[in-house]
């Protein structure tokens, strides 16, 4: 059985969305942020980092949304959420590495920088439905995460983002994304700053 460590509205909301829809059996454990469970010494000898997502799996633990997105991509490959051939893979490995490493450190450092980077990711996507090839891939799952959390975060001129609002819409048209927002408001935000409607 697969335990996946949450907070609700964090980057954990990416894996959870994976396994929704994959639709596998798991368990979720939601730490609460607020009561600092994630620095915790259970949790710490889990995770010595204190941060979600954690996955942990008959076969091992993974840390990082980018490792959990492409070993659940690996471990069902009936979902078909990892593009085809070996481009395609890189592709959604460069989109996931823009996200966990500029996009995020983008939105920690505020000012100016979120939106920059915004309009690259925009710009990236081209007008495309989705972020690889043309089907739904862990790429899209990263990307929509992030730009979920920081368009209910800050004040953005959202209409200068054209690409990234379809992408958003066309991602919340999908039964497990709105299944797992269900699930994680149920539990309870408790990120500094998040407004979601
Ligand atoms: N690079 C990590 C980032 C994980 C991360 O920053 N998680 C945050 C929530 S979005 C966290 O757990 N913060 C808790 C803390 O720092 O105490 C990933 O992609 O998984």
């Amino acid at each position: 059985m697969l335990t996946l460590y949450i907070a609700p509205g964090s980057s954990s909301m990416a894996p959870h969305i994976a396994l929704n829809l994959i639709g596998a059996p798991f368990d979720i454990r939601a730490l609460s942020f607020a009561k600092r469970e994630q620095r915790e010494p259970t949790y710490l000898a889990i995770n010595p980092e204190g941060k979600v997502p954690t996955l942990v799996a008959e076969d091992g633990v993974l840390t990082e949304v980018a490792a959990i997105l492409f070993y659940l991509a690996r471990r069902f490959p009936e979902a078909r959420l990892l593009p085809d051939g070996p481009m395609g893979e890189a592709q959604a490995l460069s989109w996931m590495s823009f996200a966990a490493a500029t996009l995020h450190p983008a939105f920690m450092i505020g000012g100016e920088r979120p939106l920059e980077v915004l309009r690259q990711a925009d710009q990236r996507l081209a007008g495309r439905a989705w972020a690889v090839g043309d089907r739904l891939s862990i790429a899209d799952i990263h990307l929509f995460r992030l730009f979920w959390r920081i368009r209910h975060t800050l004040d953005l001129p959202l209409d200068e983002l054209p690409g990234l609002m379809a992408h958003y819409a066309r991602m919340m048209e999908l039964p497990a994304v709105l299944k797992t927002c269900e699930i994680e408001r149920d539990i309870g935000y408790e990120l500094r700053g998040l407004r979601v409607p």
